[in-house]
């Protein structure tokens, strides 16, 4: 059946209830890592008197950051996001860590993303011990992108270096860390896999004190680590739907009136 002309008005009157549709407001997104596959780990070196690279921290509940000579005290964090509840362009974005216990030094900390594809994206939290049970847990030694002989090291050529934070003397147990940045925008949004992992150092100084932990999704003090998110407008399917209903009804009122 070809279109006729009242066809075609309800068409244009359809568009023009369209046309009305309000506009959709800037999404907020607050995912963290006890969210979908997110995860939260720490990995530790193997020194001359303490073994620890094949030893798993999945259930610890904080990460710890250490560099020092020794790697077996030497400690890196990996903490992944599930993406997938983000389907539009992010607009802002923030890191947000909470501190467990002060310390009575100040700290900087080197904050890295794992490339978007690498293979180790999608690695295995674990439940602790060096049994590796769930198979592949994570250790220092199968950490994906780890610098295995360097304390604070990360293999540049599969991570995305994202910029650092510091955290002065004396900061108190539950302060949160901010770490946004134009790096950190463009890391999240070129993710292809709805995963994403940080992999956090300490730049220094180099000193034997554990410094500023972070509280992970196991602590029961505290947020676990957050990413904070703005993204881009999409309209709902509700809208959609909503908009679509009022449409036919315009359709509807539009025949009555012609059939008049
Ligand atoms: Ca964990
Ligand atoms: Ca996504
Ligand atoms: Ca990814
Ligand atoms: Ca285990």
């Amino acid at each position: 059946m070809l279109p006729t002309s009242s066809m075609l008005r309800a068409c244009s009157c359809v568009l023009t209830f369209g046309l009305m549709m309000p506009a959709v407001s800037v999404r907020a997104g607050v995912i963290t890592t006890a969210d979908g596959n997110g995860a939260d780990a720490f990995v530790r070196g193997t020194g001359t008197w303490n073994h620890y690279a094949d030893t798993n921290f999945g259930n610890a509940d904080t990460v710890k950051i250490k560099h020092i000579g020794n790697l077996g005290d030497c400690r890196k964090a990996y903490l992944r996001f599930d993406l997938s509840g983000v389907s539009s362009e992010v607009l802002a974005a923030t890191l947000k860590l909470t501190l467990d216990g002060g310390t009575t030094e100040g700290f900087s900390y080197n904050v890295y993303g794992l490339l978007d594809g690498h293979p180790g994206e999608n690695w295995v939290e674990g439940d602790g011990g060096s049994d590796n049970s769930p198979l592949g847990e994570l250790t220092w030694n199968n950490a994906p992108a780890n610098f295995t002989t360097w304390g604070n090291g990360v293999i540049d050529s599969e991570t995305w270096d994202l910029g650092y934070y510091s955290v002065a003397a004396n900061t108190s147990a539950g302060t949160v860390v901010n770490f946004s940045g134009n790096n950190l925008l463009s890391f999240l949004n070129a993710d292809t896999n709805d995963l994403a992992t940080f992999l956090i150092t300490r730049r220094g100084p180099y000193s034997q004190r554990l410094g500023n932990q972070i509280r992970t999704k196991e602590n029961t003090l505290g947020a676990p680590p957050t990413l904070d998110l703005t993204l881009a407008p999409v309209p709902e399917p509700s809208t959609f739907l909503i908009w679509s209903i009022v449409g036919l009804v315009g359709i509807a009122w539009y025949r009555k009136r012609q059939r008049r």
